[in-house]
């Protein structure tokens, strides 16, 4: 009875185990369903080595249970003496070169992959000329990610969007303290050093998703609060959403009288800190699309009470340690519910995370994204995506807020049918 009981309590401990643990299996944020070529290199390595282990514990378990069963006292009697191998050659020559094919066999790959993955040079396309590479300078900061789009007049923060269909690239670096980037359904993780020196990598997301990412290096207090996202979308999405981006400047009116009056105290209380438009990296994020974060702060449910309790306390005890602790501005509860409301119809663009869902993969060309190169690029660049695949519907449930899903479905078939003649110029 006694065996029963520590049997069935065994078997509760693992079954528990297993369902708390598959919580850590979320598939935007899991390094175990790959969704980028990063991430699936890294995934490859890890089930080679674990097939390798496997193999070595089960030909070893199956010696060991061999011997045991075949050599028991009961059978051998008491004064058996086993056969002795020492200074055999076959033997030793065996059980030395096996581990070395099998350390081969490990860090052959794991030396090529270490090379792609450091590999930012531009991708080619069919017929070998090189595509328009998106550089994307990254900042990390005390606590939270600053992301500005080389050549392309867009600075954004917190939220990444990239398109599905190529690499981007990532020059890497840090304004304080050492922070590390890790996006771990579609990149491996990089450093970024306040030292100076620039790290790249190389990001790219196999299909559409709101991919989290986290800060990787003990940075401080809010550490564990650096959160951030990776908004993957079509590339027409992409683009459109570029565009829109490119547009914005700061002084755009927004609609009703309290977000006008928002606006107004934005400007004179929050502006030495903050920036709306392609404003040069501050001390604070980048709020040009703060209306279409999924998150405040990064990590914070986004709705207004948060946002007011937030701007009331400066994020001291949301987010402790926080470099806005420090601003100055003593606002009444009226004047902050007005920012709140300028601050969420921040919208620039119709593309939002809620995009990242529909799953479309297509190619398309950017080109005239990039307002040096695109003039004779886009007379000839203009063939629209042809191939197009389905990309899997079920990531849809995966994201981020797909509790509230609502109709986003017609919303996207509209959006790519704009995609059709949106690089007209
Ligand atoms: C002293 C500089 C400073 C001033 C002034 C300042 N902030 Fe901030 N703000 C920051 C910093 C730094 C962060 C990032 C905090 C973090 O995430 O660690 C931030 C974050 C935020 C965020 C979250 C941003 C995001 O991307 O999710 C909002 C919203 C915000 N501030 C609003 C305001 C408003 C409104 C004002 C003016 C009333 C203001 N801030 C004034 C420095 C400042
Ligand atoms: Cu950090």
């Amino acid at each position: 009875m006694k065996g029963w009981m520590s049997r069935f309590k065994a078997v509760f401990v693992l079954s528990l185990l297993a369902l708390v643990l598959t919580g850590c299996g979320e598939p935007f944020i899991s390094t175990l369903q790959p969704k980028g070529e990063g991430s699936q290199m890294l995934f490859d390595l890890m089930i080679l080595s674990i097939v390798i282990m496997l193999f070595v514990f089960v030909v070893v378990m199956i010696i060991y249970m061999y011997v045991v069963v075949k050599f028991r006292e009961r059978k051998v009697g008491k004064d058996f003496m086993p056969k002795q191998v020492e200074g055999n050659h076959a033997l030793e020559t065996l059980w030395t070169v096996i581990p070395i094919i099998l350390l081969l066999i490990l860090a052959v790959p794991t030396v090529q992959y270490t090379f792609a993955l450091a590999d930012v040079t531009p991708e080619v396309d069919e017929e070998g000329a090189e595509q328009d590479a998106i550089w994307i300078d990254v900042t990390g900061k005390l606590f939270w990610w600053h992301f500005e789009y080389r050549d392309m007049d867009i600075s954004t923060s917190q939220e990444l969007y990239i398109p599905t269909d190529r690499k981007v690239y990532l020059s890497m670096t840090s304004d304080d303290v050492i922070h590390s980037f890790w996006v771990p359904s579609i990149a491996g993780k990089m450093d970024v050093n306040p030292t100076g020196n620039t790290n790249e990598m190389f990001l790219d997301a196999s299909e559409e998703g709101v991919f989290h990412g986290k800060c990787t290096e003990f940075c401080g207090p809010s550490h564990s609060l650096m959160d951030f996202k990776v908004v993957a979308v079509s590339p027409g999405e992409f683009e459109q959403w570029a565009q829109d981006m490119q547009g914005v400047t700061g002084e755009e009116e927004p609609e009703s009288a309290t977000a006008q009056e928002g606006q107004q105290l934005f400007a004179d209380n929050c502006m030495s800190c903050h920036a709306i438009g392609s404003n040069p990296n501050k001390i604070g994020p980048n709020l040009t699309n703060f209306g279409d974060r999924t998150k405040i702060a990064g990590v914070i449910d986004y709705n207004k009470e948060n946002l007011v309790e937030w701007i009331k306390t400066k994020g001291k005890d949301m987010k402790p340690g926080n470099l806005m602790v420090d601003a100055p501005y003593d606002l009444s509860d009226e004047e902050i519910s007005s920012i709140a409301d300028y601050l969420m119809s921040l919208s620039p663009s119709d593309i939002t995370p809620e995009n990242a869902k529909d799953g479309v993969y297509q190619d398309s060309d950017l080109s005239s994204l990039f307002p040096e190169e695109s003039e004779e690029d886009s007379e000839e660049g203009s063939e629209e995506g042809s191939e197009s695949e389905e990309g899997s519907e079920e990531s849809s449930d995966s994201e981020e807020g797909s509790e509230e899903d609502s109709d986003s479905e017609e919303g996207s078939e509209e959006e790519s049918s704009d995609e059709e003649n949106s690089d007209e110029e």
